[in-house]
């Protein structure tokens, strides 16, 4: 396995915090570091060595910074676990690795939760442009979602039934309705009642006239037509029609074109249990402007002789409501986060009236950005006049290269 040793000036033990990684080299993408483990060793160029981190790079070309528990370190061995493909080489652009910030004082403390909070945020923003990670389990981990995992949640849905009338939600288009019946009009899809067939009440549903399998269908599209991300679907299929006639499997289309002609791109199949119960299907998010249901079977699944085993009943598929929710990252993650920001704020606040008695000078909000600037090669090449909390020891000196046999 290719690695690479660095070492500070004078051969220094230093205490490091932070790793930023530049993948980009002048070579194709496949080739550039993707998994790299960050071992430490306190003694020798040759060790022993201690992991004290796994990172993962997103391949793309820009420094990505990893704050890493403290650790005293007099070397540093990159060891470069995967690339992007290629069997070629590993490439690897630049090497940052900044001090850890003095935990020991108050204000220190402080400003290293608030480098750790943000950078889960912007774990959390990437995740979110990403545009959604998958919830299941034993699918391969994209980078984003481990990310995720790491943030402590799966996907999550917002509560809110972007489907429903009342939120803005309408029906595009439909194949049918059963012996034209308004009783059986598709706006009952989204009117947020069920028929209950205990004393008759509720609307009927919708039902369509005749029923073979990829033919019925229902679009249905969202407040303004605007676009949604697509995270959980749940589907009723009570109607005032025989349970023979539910839909039973129902394949999910989406289009962010247009809801006549699409294109569609098919993203789930849903299999209806025939009870009249609410039925939640979470679904890798997806992008939708419009989304189409159409039914591929219906009833409970009574098999027939020389019958289509799809289809328990040719007069109608029928179903109840459909609810639409959109995913979001996890609102325990934002919780934990806002709680994080709060805790911090708490802190400060304590810390300046303690200072306030003190007689000692106030630290306003700018002083919190100004350790960040000393982190700069600038800041640290500066001559010293006060203690600098982080400097950049990027190993521009005694820099080791080393291949060992993978
Ligand atoms: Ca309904």
């Amino acid at each position: 396995m290719d690695t690479v040793t660095l070492a500070f000036a004078g051969n220094a033990t230093r205490k490091i915090g932070k790793i930023v990684l530049n993948p980009a080299v002048d070579l194709t993408p496949e080739r550039w570091a993707k998994d790299v483990e960050v071992q430490v060793s306190t003694e020798t160029a040759e060790g022993p060595y201690q992991p004290v981190a796994q990172l993962t790079l997103r391949r793309s070309p820009e420094p990505q910074e990893f704050a890493i528990l403290p650790v005293s370190a007099r070397f540093v061995r990159l060891m470069f676990r995967s690339n992007w493909g290629s069997d070629r080489a590993v490439g690897l652009g630049e090497v940052e690795i900044y001090e850890a910030i003095d935990n020991t004082d108050a204000m220190g403390g402080l400003i290293s939760r608030l480098e750790s909070a943000l950078a889960d945020l912007k774990r959390y923003r990437q995740v979110q442009s990403d545009g959604g990670v998958q919830n299941t389990a034993g699918a391969e981990l994209s980078s984003a979602t481990l990310q995720t995992t790491q943030l402590g949640g799966a996907p999550r849905s917002a509560n809110i039934n972007v489907a429903a009338a009342k939120n803005g939600g309408k029906v595009m288009a439909y194949s049918s309705i059963f012996n034209n019946d308004p009783e059986f009009s598709p706006n009952n899809l989204i009117d947020g009642q069920n028929f209950r067939p205990a004393d008759g009440k509720g609307t009927s549903g919708w039902a369509s006239q005749g029923f073979e399998p990829g033919k019925e269908f229902v679009t249905l599209g969202f407040a303004d037509d605007r676009t949604r991300l697509v995270g959980k679907i749940t589907i009723n299929p009570v109607s005032n029609q025989s349970d023979l006639r539910w839909a039973r499997r129902v394949e999910v289309q989406t289009t962010s074109g247009s809801f006549k002609d699409g294109p569609w791109k098919p993203v789930a199949s849903i299999n209806v249990r025939n009870e009249p119960v609410n039925q939640d299907f979470t679904i890798r998010p997806v992008e939708a402007k419009y989304v189409r249901f159409v039914f591929q079977a219906n009833g409970p699944g009574v098999v027939l002789p020389n019958a289509d085993p799809n289809v328990n009943s040719d007069r109608a598929v029928s179903l109840g409501e459909i609810e639409i929710y959109e995913a979001v990252a996890g609102n325990d993650q934002l919780e934990a986060l806002i709680g994080r920001f709060n805790g911090v704020l708490t802190d400060l606040k304590t810390l300046r009236r303690r200072q306030m008695t003190e007689g000692t000078p106030v630290p306003s909000a700018v002083a919190l950005t100004t350790p960040r600037a000393a982190t700069t090669k600038a800041a640290a090449s500066k001559p010293k006049t006060t203690p600098q909390p982080a400097k950049n020891v990027e190993a521009a000196l005694n820099r080791k290269t080393k291949r060992t046999a993978s």
